[in-house]
């Protein structure tokens, strides 16, 4: 059953414009100032797969897409939003680790863990049409309009070509300076790179072009402190969507009992 979303009826411009408050403090702040420091504000919740290790977070034309993870229970899925039921799903064989997932301009790429394999689905039937290979690791994924950009659990992004998997540029992120490791779950949106760091609830917003960090973002206190504990250390934030719909938010995290859509508002 759908969870109560809370965002009031038809007030638009209560939607829009902390938004757009959030994204001019972003754009505004110079290269050497702290990033602007956000919390989120939940708007609704709806119920999430708990068993889905996830890995990668994405809505398209208003479907929502999840990468799964662990060798054995990994999977590409169509998901309904308001109900967590899984509408579609294929399953990757061991040793495969599920890992981001991105849209390119007419398929979905999924990367492995380990495996070194890219993995390209059609959307309308998750047909397999092939992959790339890579050297390292894959985490993150997300697709900027132009190039796919791969975490590998550094501090560093890749910018792929999206027809060939190729290696285009390498940037560094830094936060006041100092490089952020651990960059995972990825969500291109414009200019910004949203990136979860592993083992925290803390999401930045970097700047696609310097690797800059413009803004931190403390997603802590989604899951109350019961829910955290019934699932163990697992539990960690690692899912990021945007909805360019009404600029808000969809985030969860592995074996979370809930997704949650949010907006990022400065504190
Ligand atoms: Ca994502």
């Amino acid at each position: 059953m759908a969870s109560v979303d809370r965002v009031p009826g038809a007030r638009y411009r209560a939607r829009v414009l902390p938004f757009l408050l959030a994204l001019l403090l972003l754009v505004v702040a110079p290269a050497s100032a702290q990033p602007t420091a956000m919390g989120v504000e939940v708007l609704a919740s709806y119920p999430h797969d708990a068993r889905a290790f996830t890995q990668g977070l994405l809505l398209h034309d208003g479907a929502l897409y999840e990468s799964t993870g662990l060798v054995g229970r990994s999977s590409l899925r169509q998901v309904e939003l308001t109900t967590g039921k899984v509408l579609r799903q294929k399953d990757l064989p061991p040793p495969l680790f599920g890992e981001g997932l991105a849209w390119t301009t007419d398929e979905l790429v999924q990367l492995t863990w380990q495996s070194q394999r890219a993995l390209r689905w059609d959307p309308a039937t998750f047909a397999a049409r092939g992959e790339w290979h890579y050297d390292g690791e894959g985490w993150g994924l997300c697709f900027d309009g132009k190039a796919l950009v791969q975490s590998d659990g550094s501090h560093r992004l890749y910018f792929r070509d999206p027809a060939t998997f190729a290696l285009l540029r390498t940037l560094e992120v830094t936060e006041n300076g100092q490089p952020v490791s651990r960059l995972n779950e990825l969500e291109c949106v414009g200019d910004t790179i949203y990136a979860n760091v592993w083992l925290t609830d803390h999401i930045v917003a970097i700047a696609a072009l310097s690797g800059v960090v413009r803004g931190a973002i403390d997603a802590s206190g989604l899951l109350t402190a019961d829910e955290r504990q019934k699932i163990g250390s697992d539990a960690i934030l690692n899912g990021i969507a945007f909805d360019p719909s009404n600029n808000t938010f969809l985030l969860t995290g592995k074996l979370w009992p809930k997704l949650f859509r949010v907006r990022f508002v400065p504190r």
